[in-house]
């Protein structure tokens, strides 16, 4: 297979088969699972759900916090007929790493948790009988993981696992497992950029395919209608009276793309395309050459018991709130979502900054604590950082793109969140990233990254490659906060006034103060909802008084589960929604604002 990153639609020439369900499942607590051949098949097993997150499904703490290998086993049919035909094993993602073996022969092997990956399994399946599916997974993260983190190992052989960031590190199959049922030759992949001139949409196309069979597209409109077609592997479609993809109304085309031999359909895929525009000039963001800003949050994966596992049932949750909150907007902090998330948010018009997993990159365990102490860090001096590290976040941010490419919904990526930016060899680092990814993406979105407080205007050495400078900022949270708040307001203004003499627009990415739902207190005290009310009032004060700020998008979404600790409540309690996804009064205050934006 050439490549795993187009999303397993199905066709009248394609089928899909969904894996999910409950999986055999077996904690590998010594580490001996490979050398006991566990491969071939588990016994003494329990059972699992996928997709889910392992880690909060079980009773005991060893095997939520268990680092290491965990297996999987699930069987299946492949049927007779599917023999003349390529039968792809696909999985949408396995946090951290995977190797898969199918009726005990390796068949695939993944690092990286979000991304899509897999095999053809003609060779090593079984057709017209039982196959055995094991898989395992590993969640061990270090200083070139991406994200980076540290396994801590005991006396007693236990080990424990510290991420450099603030989020739980749930582990297991994240996404789907499907069997994709492909013809003999099919199209392996499907780029598209697109344009409009006056009232003339344009969709400029390019497709691979295993064999230089006769190609032929069609461009259908929501209704069904053919509105442009071309034959060959690139062309340019010109569609007339266009109806172009917007924030708010993501009206979608299809391009039907056919493989033929002779005239006979081969292989079809169905490809929807938004026709939009994204640019920045100057200091604004433009959307279809009209200004864009910015209303919604940075988000996580994440619910109860199911973790990191991807829930459609949350995702539609997530999308009707972001709608009754008068949100337009999302980052995926801090990592790709799950493929379903960028369909959705291209038919419901969400705009979406996609984010790599590059988390962590500043040597401090759950980076938040960093900021404010003005603790010296020394990630970016270490060799292996310049090295690995960079690798394998070069790895992310190609994969991210080849997967995340032809969505209308994703207007801007961003490479990384608060690495420590301030320190000297940051620089070199960052200008490799940044021109890297520039390359990488036919669309040319924006790029940006994510500034950490202790990189101020002035002391950052990354923010010079960003078209958009994207800040996290807690002014009246980690610093001057509680009975100080009216104190941060000034501090706030002088920075942003300095990130304004550079010119580009500025996005507020974060901002926000823990709250935990159903603290009331007259007059506020932090952690309270009154408090988290007047805190997002002042920093509003601050927005509005900024030129250059092109969006804000509030910490978080919803609250959410990070490892345990002094400063986290069962986890990070920063949401404008609980984890249950219900309003804080915080909800009611961004809705009112939102309306009038
Ligand atoms: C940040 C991080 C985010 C944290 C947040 C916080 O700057 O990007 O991952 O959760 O601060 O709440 O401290």
């Amino acid at each position: 297979m050439e490549s795993q990153f187009l999303y397993p639609a199905e066709s009248s020439t394609r089928q899909v088969v969904d894996l999910s369900g409950i999986w055999k499942f077996k904690v590998d607590y010594e580490g001996k699972g490979r050398k006991e051949g566990w491969q071939n098949g588990l016994d003494n097993y329990s059972e699992v759900p996928v997709p889910s997150s392992y880690n909060d499904l079980f009773t005991d703490k060893d095997i939520r916090e268990h680092v290491g290998d965990v297996w999987y086993q699930t069987e299946f049919y492949l049927a007779e007929e599917w023999q003349h035909k390529n039968v792809n094993l696909r999985f949408g993602s396995a946090t951290h790493r995977a190797e898969v073996w199918l009726n005990g022969e390796k068949i695939a092997e993944h690092e990286g948790g979000y991304m899509p990956f897999g095999a053809i399994i003609n060779e090593a399946g079984n057709f017209g009988q039982k196959n055995t599916l094991v898989v395992v997974v590993n969640n061990e993260l270090d200083l070139t993981t991406i994200p980076t983190g540290q396994v801590k190992e005991y006396d007693n052989g236990k080990k424990r696992l510290f991420p450099y960031f603030d989020f739980y590190n749930y582990a297991g199959i994240h996404s789907a497992v499907k069997l994709q049922i492909l013809p003999k030759d099919y199209i392996y992949d499907i780029t598209t950029v697109t344009d409009y001139d006056g009232s003339t949409g344009l969709v400029e196309y390019e497709i691979e395919s295993s064999s230089d069979l006769e190609i032929k597209v069609e461009l259908k409109d929501a209704a069904g209608n053919i509105v442009a077609e071309a034959t060959g592997a690139k062309a340019k479609l010109e569609v007339e009276d266009v109806k172009l993809w917007q924030p708010g109304e993501g009206y979608l085309y299809q391009l039907e793309v056919n493989l033929l031999n002779d005239g006979d359909l081969v292989d079809n895929y169905p490809l929807p395309v938004g026709i939009r525009t994204v640019e920045v000039k100057g200091n604004r963001f433009l959307i279809n050459g009209e200004q864009f800003y910015f209303k919604g949050f940075g988000k996580h994966q994440d619910s109860e018991i199911n973790g990191r596992g991807f829930d459609p049932a949350v995702m539609i949750r997530d999308a009707e709130l972001l709608d009754w909150i008068n949100a337009n907007s999302v980052r995926t902090s801090h990592y790709p979502y799950d493929e379903e998330f960028y369909r959705m948010c291209d038919r419901r018009g969400v705009v979406v900054i996609d984010e790599t997993p590059a988390v962590g990159l500043f040597d401090m365990n759950m980076n938040f604590l960093a900021a404010g102490t003005g603790k010296k860090s020394d990630f970016f001096d270490k060799e292996i950082v310049h090295q690995e590290t960079k690798e394998n976040h070069k790895r992310e941010i190609e994969r991210l793109i080849k997967r995340d490419k032809n969505h209308a919904s994703v207007v801007m990526w961003c490479l990384a969140n608060e690495p420590d930016s301030a320190q000297e060899r940051a620089e070199e680092y960052f200008k490799d990233i940044f021109s890297f990814a520039r390359g990488l993406d036919p669309q040319e979105r924006p790029l940006t990254f994510t500034n950490i407080m202790t990189a101020p205007y002035g002391k950052c050495k990354a923010a010079q490659f960003a078209d958009v400078i994207s800040l996290n900022r807690y002014y009246g949270w980690y610093i001057i906060g509680g009975s100080e708040l009216e104190y941060a307001q000034k501090d706030f203004e002088e920075e942003l006034a300095g990130w304004e003499k550079e010119g580009k627009p500025i996005l507020m990415t974060e901002y926000g103060a823990d709250t935990k739902a159903g603290i009331h207190k007259l007059p506020s005290v932090q952690w309270s909802e009154e408090y988290q009310n007047e805190y997002l009032e002042l920093q509003h004060k601050v927005f509005d008084n900024c030129d250059s700020l092109v969006g804000e998008q509030m910490w978080n979404f919803a609250d959410f589960q990070t490892v345990e600790g002094i400063l986290r409540v069962n986890g990070n309690k920063k949401g404008a929604f609980t984890r249950d996804r219900q309003p804080k009064m915080a909800a009611h205050l961004l809705r009112k604002r939102w309306s009038k934006i």
